[in-house]
This record gives C-alpha cells, sequence and structure tokens, in this order.
C-alpha cells in the first residue's frame, strides 16, 4: 500500500508533557515516526512524500482564527521573553460554562487556553510546519484515492483526531481524517464514511461532521466515563439536526478484550454498509495494542492483521490516517500488520 510519509513530522519534537502534574517525556515522540518509516519499509510498501498543498482546504475544517493563532503561536511565545525558546507553553485557563468563548483573548496563555482543550498537548517550535506537512499528507493520500488507488495510508504524526474546528487536544492540533473526508467529497463521493479505532474517541471528527447528512461518523473507544477525552464519546450521541443519525459511537469498558472489540467493529461496519458510501476514512489509532502505556485494551499483533482484513472486506476506496499508539517500539509494526491484512498478506 503506497504511504504518504514526511521528515517534517520531527520538526514537532516537544520536550515534555505533562502527566499527573509532573513534567514527563513525550508519549507521542519523534521516534514514533522513524520506527513507522522503517516497519513500513521493512513489509515492502512504498513510502511517498505528500504533493499536494492542503491550504486551500484548511480553512473549510478550521477555524480561520484558530489556524493563524496556531501559525504565530511560536513566535508569540517568543515575543513575550527571548529565554522562552528553551521552554514549553502550556494553558493554564479555559473559557468554561458561564465564561465568554466569543472574545478572543489578547494575553498569549489566554488564548492558548481558548484554542485548547487540555494542558496535554504540548507545543513545539516547529508545530506548525510539522502539521501542515502531516495535513498536505492527508490530502495527498485522500487524492490518489481519488485517482483510482484502492488505499493508501497518511503514515505521519502528530495525530490529529481530537482536534475540532476551533482546538487543539489529546496531542492533536489539526483534524487530517476531517481534510481527508472533505477532499474525497470535493473528488466527488456523495457519502463518507470515517472509522475511528483509536482506543481514544475521536471528538474532533464528531464535532466537525455532527451536523451532516453526507459524512458518517463512526468511532470505536473507551468508554468516555473512564478515559480521555471525557466529555464526548457516549453512545446517545447520535448525531444533530441534518446530521441526525449519522454518528454512531461504540464505547467500551477498560479492559476490553478483542473479542468484544471485533463485535464493535461488526456493527460498526454493518452500519457503514446500510450507508452505503463511496469512500471511508479510518483514523488509525494503534492505542488499542495490549503493550500500550496510555490504554487498557488487549489487542494482539495478529489482532492488527484481522483487522485490516475486515476494513479491505468493506470493499471501499480507503485513506487510513496514523492517529494514537504509544508503545513506540512495536507501532511501526502493528500498524504494518493492519496494512498487510488489508492487502491480504
Ligand atoms: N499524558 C491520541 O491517541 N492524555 N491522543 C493522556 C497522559 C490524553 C491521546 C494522559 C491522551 C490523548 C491521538
Ligand atoms: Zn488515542
Amino acid at each position: 500500500m503506497i504511504s504518504i510519509f514526511t521528515v517534517q513530522h520531527k520538526r514537532h519534537d516537544p520536550a515534555h508533557e505533562i502527566f499527573r502534574g509532573e513534567r514527563v517525556p513525550c508519549f507521542e515522540a519523534v521516534a514514533r515516526g522513524s520506527i513507522l518509516r522503517d516497519a513500513l519499509v521493512a513489509h515492502g510498501h512504498e513510502l511517498r512524500a505528500p504533493t499536494i498543498d492542503a491550504g486551500p482546504l484548511l480553512a473549510r475544517v478550521h477555524d480561520p482564527r484558530y489556524l493563524n493563532f496556531l501559525e504565530g503561536a511560536w513566535d508569540e511565545w517568543l515575543k513575550l521573553d527571548p529565554a522562552n525558546a528553551d521552554l514549553q507553553p502550556f494553558p493554564s485557563v479555559w473559557p468554561i460554562r458561564s465564561l465568554r468563548a466569543d472574545v478572543e483573548p489578547a494575553d498569549f496563555i489566554a488564548k492558548l487556553g481558548f484554542f485548547s482543550m487540555d494542558n496535554g498537548t504540548p507545543l513545539a517550535a516547529g508545530t506548525w510546519p510539522a502539521v501542515r506537512a502531516a495535513a498536505d499528507a492527508a490530502v495527498t493520500a485522500a487524492s490518489l484515492v481519488v485517482a483510482g488507488e484502492r488505499a493508501v495510508f497518511s503514515a505521519t504524526r502528530p495525530p490529529g483526531h481530537h482536534a475540532g474546528r476551533d482546538f487543539m487536544g489529546g496531542y492533536c492540533f489539526l483534524n487530517y481524517s476531517a481534510l481527508a473526508a472533505t477532499a474525497l467529497l470535493d473528488g466527488g463521493a456523495a457519502r463518507v464514511a470515517i472509522l475511528d479505532v483509536d482506543y481514544h474517541h475521536g471528538n474532533g471528527t464528531q464535532s466537525l461532521f455532527e451536523e451532516r447528512a453526507d459524512v458518517l461518523t463512526l468511532s470505536l473507544h473507551a468508554d468516555p466515563r473512564h478515559e480521555f477525552p471525557f466529555y464526548l464519546g457516549h453512545a446517545d450521541e447520535t448525531g444533530r439536526g441534518a446530521g441526525l443519525g449519522a454518528n454512531a459511537n461504540f464505547p467500551m469498558a477498560p479492559g476490553t478484550d478483542a473479542a468484544t472489540w471485533f463485535a464493535a467493529l461488526d456493527q460498526a461496519t454493518t452500519r457503514i454498509a446500510a450507508f452505503a458510501p463511496d469512500a471511508l476514512v479510518v483514523p488509525l489509532g494503534l492505542d488499542t495494542y495490549v503493550g500500550d502505556p496510555l490504554s487498557s485494551f488487549q489487542l494482539t499483533a495478529d489482532d492488527f492483521l484481522r483487522l485490516g482484513a475486515r476494513l479491505q472486506k468493506l470493499n471501499l476506496p480507503t485513506v487510513l490516517v496514523l492517529e494514537g499508539g504509544y508503545a513506540v517500539a512495536e507501532l511501526g509494526e502493528n500498524a504494518a500488520r493492519v496494512l498487510d491484512g488489508f492487502a491480504g498478506a
């Protein structure tokens, strides 16, 4: 399977994140990118660099105000104090209920909270070029599928599915799957299904499409009562307005085993078949793996082969987009197994 990879991912290299109140090395680390690249090559998959500029699509998925903030955020951080070059900004205040989310503040840290859902999404000097290149990768993957490729994998980082119209969160800044779905619709698809298999609910993607009838969003994930993103992803969220009936969530208990997970996948694929889409986007998180440090699901290496085979059976032009997966040493092999399962290897 063609995989779109960019060395620009290395520019998003924050030194630490906040975990249980302490600074710890980032789970979403640069090493994820190189290990993934090596495994894809070792499994015989063709790597290509992005060739399409996602620029014109960005403002159709994200708020221009947010894009503007993200692009200039590091410069603003340095403007506060040049010594900030060696430090990392984190938000510390948010416009929660009763506070105004309509007036953009002038203060940098206040803006950072205004455009963030958590303090778990570290921003670094090269975040913008890395996420812009990853957006190009996803749109390039979609355009190859529009041009007739059966399936293409956008294999770069950081991830994207927690990012919403005007906020970052959960290590994500731009929602690549939403960009890919938009590119598929532009390319002639009347309906697109997005099947999110990351351990965490794809809150950004759901919120971006919840009022649309032409994009069916589905997500298999850990019950948000217990796991990030906590405030979205329940089974009673079925879409809104024109999009009522075009969202399906499959929350599962912490510790869920492969049999239960694949039973939920069966329900999701049945929904997709009934929707009869023209194309499929798969936000591909590998953090359902039994060895993942952030998750409690119990999928094994062989289960990723099974997952690839199930996705192939949907018989749809397919864009896969890398999301989570923090068992870094095994990430590349697990992702490659999904592609191998898809190819019937
Ligand atoms: N610092 C994705 O998998 N925080 N994002 C975990 C450990 C949220 C994961 C706590 C995890 C978000 C794309
Ligand atoms: Zn995840």
